[in-house]
């Protein structure tokens, strides 16, 4: 059955490179040249996977905050999930094949999973505004096609769009309506309707500005606007005139902690950066003495975890909320939400469908990565008691709750969606960033990455907070932490890049550099460092 497909391949599309790639946290993600015979294959294999689930497949074109250089694809389940792990694993063996064993992986992914290749196939498609996308996406068209796969292309969309418009094709509409327009009016009416009573509330001034990082967020933003209108005034920078992710954009604000470039620096007027395919947000703002502050997910999901479990013991739901977070959490944050606040947090594995997974333990499950990617998950049951007790009309608290659902895309994480929840929050707190900031204090903390030969010899458990192998790097770990206030430090392989990450936190800035400079060396030293030892020494001096 995959002759067409094998010719189209081998003339078309034709296998480069003889390095082996793996299907990882965020699917492929490369250089954008080296991606065109992936894009067919991934193509072929969505075909497949919705002839397997019987349902409609998503394939997102994009490489998120990555630079403007690169490209990637991830496929999406027919809930709106990641793809499931045993298609990793086919994702991986379809691309990795010679075009002269293209056939027999075919043959092996339709065996091991069972498919009845005459199932007919649905695949939904959408990408990024990178230059290389509209290329990429041909290839994509050109895989489903081979293997007779009807298409939907929705053209230049935010990831999370995509992971909508797969979920509410799938479940016949329930979610919302299935279209791009769909998407829009579902988020931005009852987001509009919950600030019927006014915009400005108290300390809380409905006014941001917006970083669209010069990508696909960007153009989510305007459509946004247009249906916002005055119940939030968006002044919106960085919509293509400067490039993809460069100097400005979640990745950035949150990385270097710093203002984005091509926005005003306003004083105490909050900025929301996106990331290049607008499923992470960050916040900062510059207070009346000047300083910088950045707001990111850590601080998203206290602030919303907080709320909720306000609306949930004044409406007299009897729900259980939970927070989910990731080693990179800050540890102020979960010190802030388990004792302050009393709601439970649990730690899952870096990428969101760990988080994901995790998030569904709960009635509500809030779970965001510090780097801004999060959502909050509701169980049927939860759903369903909020709704209920909202239609009897006698519980405005349950009504909030209820309005709130409607706002939130639980499909994924998603930075405008996210955003407008924050908004939401603070416009019902009266809070202004300044109030939202002093909740509690971050930790100093820091990020390091270390070149080593070959880092899949690092393995972790306990959530990736303990270092397994190397064998004696965590008692190396351990000791230098036990010499710092506040210390805590971590290491494990990147998904998505060919490094060692290094996370470190203490008492002040200088001694958490410190910290991150010694486990950055102990990296170095115990696991093949292939970089130079002396810059890393040198990294914060
Ligand atoms: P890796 O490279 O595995 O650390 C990064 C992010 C993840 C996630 C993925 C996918 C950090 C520390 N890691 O993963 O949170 O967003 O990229 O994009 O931010
Ligand atoms: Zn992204």
């Amino acid at each position: 059955m995959f002759a067409q497909a094998v010719s189209v391949a081998s003339q078309k599309y034709p296998k480069t490179g003889s390095k082996e790639i793996k299907y990882g946290t965020a699917g492929f993600r490369s250089n954008a040249d080296e991606l065109d015979f992936i894009m067919y294959r991934m193509g072929l294999l969505a075909v497949l996977r919705s002839k397997d689930t019987k349902a409609a497949i998503g394939v997102m074109i994009t490489a998120s905050h990555n630079p403007v250089k690169d490209n990637g694809v991830k496929l999406v389940d027919p809930a709106g999930e990641m793809l499931a792990a045993a298609w990793e694993m086919h994702a991986t063996a379809l691309v990795n094949v010679p075009d002269a064993s293209l056939d027999l992986a075919l043959q092996d992914i339709v065996e091991k999973a069972k498919i009845d290749v005459g199932q007919k196939a649905f695949v939904i498609v959408g990408r990024d505004t990178r230059p290389s996308s509209e290329r990429l996406r041909d290839a994509v068209l050109a895989g489903i096609g081979a293997v007779g796969g009807e298409v939907r292309d929705l053209g230049v969309i935010t990831t999370p769009v995509l992971h909508y418009v797969v979920t509410c094709h799938n479940d016949g509409g329930q979610y919302g309506e299935a279209t791009v327009k769909g998407y829009y009016q579902k988020i931005s009416h009852a987001f509009v309707r919950l600030r019927a009573s006014g915009a400005s509330n108290g300390k809380y001034q409905p006014e941001i500005l917006f970083d669209g990082a010069n990508g696909v967020g960007a153009l989510a933003m305007e459509e946004f606007a247009v249906h916002l209108g005055d119940s939030l005034k968006t002044t919106r920078y960085n919509k293509g005139e400067g490039v993809l992710n460069h100097m400005c954009g979640a990745d950035f604000v949150k990385v270097q902690q710093k203002w984005p470039g091509g926005v005003p620096e306003k004083v105490e007027i909050r900025c929301v950066s996106v990331d290049g395919d607008a499923d992470r947000v960050m916040y900062s703002y510059i207070d009346s003495g000047g300083v910088y502050h950045m707001l990111d997910g850590d601080k998203i999901a206290t602030l919303i975890a907080g709320y909720l479990q306000e609306l949930l013991s004044s409406s007299g739901l009897t729900l259980k909320l939970g927070l989910v977070q990731t080693a990179y959490a800050n540890g102020a944050s979960t010190a802030y939400i388990k004792e302050q606040l009393g709601v439970p947090v649990a730690c899952a594995k870096t990428g969101v469908k760990h988080l994901h997974h995790e998030a569904q333990q709960f009635d509500i499950g809030v779970y965001f990565e510090a780097n801004g990617h999060g959502t909050i998950l509701f169980s049927p049951t939860a759903k369903k008691a909020i709704r209920d007790a909202a239609a009897k009309g006698n519980n405005p608290n349950a009504g909030k709750l209820s309005g709130l659902l409607d706002v939130i895309n639980e499909t994924v994480g998603d930075a405008i969606s996210d955003m407008l929840v924050v908004e939401t929050v603070l416009h019902a707190r009266e809070w202004s960033a300044e109030d939202w900031n002093n909740a509690y204090k971050d930790l100093p903390n820091r990020q390091m990455k270390v070149t080593v030969a070959d880092r899949s010899i690092f393995t972790t458990t306990d959530a990736e907070r303990i270092c397994v192998t190397p064998v004696g790097l965590q008692d190396t770990i351990n000791k230098l932490v036990s010499g710092f206030s506040k210390g805590r430090a971590f290491v494990r392989p990147s998904g998505t890049e060919d490094i060692v990450r290094v996370y470190a936190e203490a008492a002040t800035q200088e001694e958490t550099d410190k910290l991150a400079v010694q486990v950055a060396c102990a990296v170095h030293d115990q696991a093949g460092g292939t970089g130079d030892r002396s810059a890393i020494l040198s990294s914060f001096a």
